[in-house]
């Protein structure tokens, strides 16, 4: 016989959106019960996103999040845009009065984590067999196995926080749902360095072998990618190729800069693709984060999109819960869209400005876009604006 719990809202995924979705909803008076399949450890082992946009930072610190980043964040006025012979800083708050902060995805989860386990936020690591119900009525439901005890929670919303690969997304009909999907015919190689940044702020170089960025997460641990074939198997790429394509790509030498390279501590190929799906909601079901979109991490919005949906979300489910007020809950879908797709083509932008393919048309028309930004401060307030992210509710 399954164990019957009830609570407001059952959230699917203990990411980050479904994480800070909890945080913010215990602010509106709204309980909840987090539903994660995988263990506690292995979600906060993933390493993910670096940057923090502007208004991430202001609803984090809003939310009582913001110490830690205060402490052992790193702000950023901006970052530089790089190509052969030419290396450009752009400015974001001389620009737009807005800047970014490096703090890697892995922190903002410990930080969730310690929130949500001093709130003693119910969460069921490890379930398995997630299934929704009854999700186009006002008491849809979650089941679960959790060990081998079958669990039903009851709830008057389910949010879909788990990922591109959780079952919230299938859940919306298809006679409801559309879908935009793009994959990119490249890939990045992604390393995590033990060694101190070889600059101040995120070089991101355009170079006839392939995009490369050089980021960081302290001042002793470096992050940087380099554009490889789709499919690229990991351990084609040893050490010293690595840094080799880095050099090259990043200008090593040029104008006496230098790269320091350094003991290589992970390294991994992650595919690109844009995907949106809409409508965000359907019936008692809301979806927030990679669930319902997919951005190339060009742009560093995949972690920053979900943040800005879970501050829309709780809001409107704290309505609907508490006062039956089905307005704010009803408009989730298309306000959250509108910056859904603003991110969506900026990192598309991004990622299409910066790699490079077989079509010496397209390395022109980059190479344009690129002295452009260099010559235009019209052009730079343009990337800056949204690098550095729009006001939430936008
Ligand atoms: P998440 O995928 O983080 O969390 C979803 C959670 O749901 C997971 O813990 C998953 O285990 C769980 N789940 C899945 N199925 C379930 C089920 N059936 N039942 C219960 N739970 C289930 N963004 C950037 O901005 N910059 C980057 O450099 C960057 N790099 C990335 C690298 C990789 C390999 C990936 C996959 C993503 C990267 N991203 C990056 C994007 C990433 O940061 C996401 O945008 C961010 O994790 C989104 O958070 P969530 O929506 O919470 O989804
Ligand atoms: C990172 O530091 O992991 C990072 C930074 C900027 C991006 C993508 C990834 O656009």
């Amino acid at each position: 016989m399954a164990q019957t719990l009830r609570t407001d809202v059952v959230i699917v995924g203990a990411g980050p959106a479904g994480m800070l979705l909890s945080h913010l909803l215990e602010a509106e008076g709204i309980e909840s019960i987090v539903v994660e399949t995988r263990s506690q450890e292995y979600v906060a082992s993933r390493i993910r996103a670096g940057i923090l946009e502007h208004s991430s930072v202001e609803l984090l610190t809003e939310a009582g999040l913001g110490a830690r980043i205060e402490r052992e964040g790193d702000e950023h006025r901006g970052i530089y845009l790089q190509w052969p012979h030419e290396r450009h800083h752009l400015d974001f708050v001389d620009l737009t009065g807005r800047s970014v902060w490096v703090y890697g995805q892995t922190e903002v989860q410990k930080d969730l984590v310690a929130a949500r386990s001093a709130a003693e936020q119910e969460i069921f690591y490890e379930a398995a067999e997630v299934t929704l119900h009854d999700l186009e009525s006002e008491r849809p439901a979650v089941t679960f196995t959790a060990g081998d005890e079958p669990v039903r929670i009851e709830a008057r919303a389910v949010a879909g926080c788990d990922g591109s690969f959780g079952p919230c997304r299938a859940a919306v009909p298809d006679a409801v749902r559309q879908t935009w999907e793009r994959v990119y015919p490249y890939s990045w190689l992604g390393v995590l360095a033990d060694v101190a940044p070889s600059t101040d702020e995120l070089i991101y170089a355009w170079h006839p072998d392939g995009f490369a960025m050089h980021s960081m997460r302290s001042a002793t641990v470096s992050r940087l990618y380099l554009q490889v074939p789709n499919g690229t198997p990991v351990d084609q790429w040893s050490d010293d190729r690595i840094w080799q394509a880095l050099a090259t790509r990043l200008g090593h030498g040029q104008d006496g800069w230098e790269l320091t390279p350094g003991p290589i501590t992970d390294k991994s190929v992650l595919p690109m693709r844009s995907h949106v799906q809409t409508p965000m909601s359907h019936g008692s079901l809301f979806l927030a984060g990679d669930a319902a979109h997919i951005v190339p991490p060009t742009g560093a919005k995949g972690l920053n999109l979900a943040i800005a949906d879970v501050a829309l979300l709780a809001p409107a489910l704290g309505a609907l819960v508490r006062r039956g007020d089905e307005g704010p809950a009803q408009a989730y879908s298309d306000t959250a869209l509108r910056r859904v797709w603003r991110c969506t083509h900026f990192s598309w932008w991004m990622t299409t400005m910066l790699h490079t393919s077989d079509d010496p048309f397209d390395a022109q028309l980059q190479l344009s876009q690129l002295h452009w930004l260099a010559t235009s401060e019209a052009g730079r307030t343009g990337l800056a604006e949204n690098y550095a992210g729009l006001p939430i509710g936008f």
